[in-house]
């Protein structure tokens, strides 16, 4: 009774959001995700169903539209899109990355903004949510086109951020070299050296551990769920998807604790490795990919292994899978057929790289499925230890920043396990990851009125 009542609130509720929010259907699936764990606890917590907490959440606060003209190495004038969506500051000033990729489009920075608001929330300190990017492709530029649409892109965003309102960081497409270019853009405008962004060099305030943090907590997010079962990563076959930021230090933490991992990819294919990716093959992949800015299929032809052109990973054999490239790269087939070859564990480093199907399957067949916000909550969760060490003028070591970020996902799951575990002690950890970020940002709305 009380499930098809629940049904039906979810469904009157996403034909609200479908209305209002033509097209954008990222944003449907993300909304969706969360609204299926909210609206039972929200019956039961009638506080934050007067207040209209959910259909304030689900409007961003304010929604920045922009246009980034910039000129080519040939001369040729371009012209991209740029957004910013400041969803959520009920907590803290808004704080998320920047997504550089041809497919970005306003739904999709919705999506991202709107998991980014209940994911800050779990990571216990005081971030509020938000998300970025353009529609511009960082593949084929060159440095300079590359620097002159990063100048161009803050010449309009810096007027709108700052290290206590808006605090943007990496996504796809945005790095290392992109951060240095825009904060200096942001710091010859505003004659300000400040920590506007997260995500930099060490020398000019970046956080240690921050470019490892979100494929570490990854990896510590799989270790956790493991241990529920009284098991570990220890001798574990791993599938890696994706072999950019995330994917790297996911196979080198996965690596580190003893698991193999026997897969990367790009969005061109995959390579499987049977004799793992060890730490020099990594090195190689590091330089293929951060400096060559190559492609995967390179690594086959090194290293004499096979290459699936057009293909993603799931159909090789594993015990956990760790997707780490984009969303919905893993479709209910995928699923199947990763749990038929035995793959008991999926730990999200990629924002909702799982489709609704997919999410299904895991959970009818009771596997370890830690979903994106919180196991690639560690990424932001250290953008916000550099916060902390920007307004304090300090830089901690290696080990102080590793070890908070180690705790931090421990304690997001310790939260994910109080909100969803269930009668049979199996933990739902989308109920729980979900209802645990919702809490904190729904009673500081409450008391801060309806605004
Ligand atoms: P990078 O740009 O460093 O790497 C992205 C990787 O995914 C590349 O290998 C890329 O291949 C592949 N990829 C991207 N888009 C697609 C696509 N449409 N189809 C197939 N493959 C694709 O990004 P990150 O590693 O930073 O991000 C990866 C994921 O992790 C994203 O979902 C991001 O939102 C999420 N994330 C990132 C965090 C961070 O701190 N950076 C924090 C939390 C989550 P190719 O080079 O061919 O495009
Ligand atoms: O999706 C994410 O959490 C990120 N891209 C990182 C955001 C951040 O502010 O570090």
């Amino acid at each position: 009774m009380a499930n098809q009542m629940h049904d039906q609130l979810v469904k009157d509720f996403m034909a609200q959001v479908i209305a209002k929010n033509q097209g954008e259907v990222e944003f449907h699936q993300a909304v969706e995700e969360v609204v299926e764990s909210i609206i039972p606890f929200i019956e039961e917590n009638p506080k934050y169903k007067a207040a209209k907490i959910l259909e304030r959440c689900v409007e961003p606060e304010r929604v920045i539209l922009f246009r980034i003209p910039w000129v080519d190495d040939k001369g040729e004038v371009q012209v991209n899109k740029g957004y910013r969506i400041e969803m959520n500051s009920a907590i803290g000033p808004y704080k998320g990355g920047l997504r550089f990729h041809p497919t970005v489009t306003l739904g999709m920075l919705k999506f991202l903004a709107f998991e980014q608001v209940f994911k800050n929330s779990l990571t216990t300190l005081p971030m509020g949510g938000g998300k970025g990017g353009s529609d511009f492709d960082p593949k084929g530029k060159s440095d300079n086109e590359v620097m002159h649409f990063c100048q161009s892109f803050m010449s309009e965003l810096f007027r709108h951020i700052g290290p206590n309102t808006d605090v943007p960081a990496g996504d796809i497409g945005v790095g290392g070299r992109e951060i240095g270019f825009l904060f200096g853009q942001y710091k010859r405008l505003r004659n300000e050296f400040t920590g506007v962004l997260t995500g930099k060099g060490r020398e000019w305030g970046g956080s240690l551990i921050r470019p490892e943090a979100t494929g570490y907590g990854q990896v510590y997010f799989a270790e956790e769920m493991l241990k529920t079962r009284g098991d570990s990563l220890k001798g574990k076959i791993c599938l890696v998807s994706g072999s950019g930021n995330v994917a790297q230090y996911a196979t080198e933490k996965a690596t580190e604790m003893g698991a193999k991992v026997v897969t990367m990819s790009d969005s061109a294919g995959f390579i499987y490795d049977p004799d793992g990716i060890d730490a020099e093959k990594l090195a190689y992949v590091m330089h293929l990919k951060n400096v060559k800015r190559g492609r995967i299929k390179e690594y086959a032809d090194k290293y004499g292994v096979e290459y699936f052109e057009g293909k993603r990973p799931w159909g090789i054999k594993c015990d956990v899978a760790l997707p780490s490239a984009t969303q919905n790269e893993i479709d209910g087939d995928d699923a199947r057929t990763l749990i038929n070859n035995g793959c008991f564990v999926v730990s999200e480093g990629a924002n909702m790289p799982s489709t609704p199907e997919a999410i299904a399957i895991y959970m009818e067949n009771r596997i370890l499925y830690g979903l994106g916000k919180a196991a690639n909550a560690g990424g932001v969760a250290t953008s916000g230890l550099e916060m902390s060490q920007n307004s304090l003028r300090l830089s901690w070591t290696r080990e102080e920043v590793d070890g908070r970020l180690h705790q931090i996902m421990k304690d997001i799951h310790e939260t994910c396990k109080k909100y969803g575990t269930e009668e049979d002690g199996y933990i739902d950890y989308v109920k729980g990851a979900n209802i645990g970020g919702f809490v904190k940002v729904a009673d500081a709305m409450l008391a801060q009125g309806v605004v």
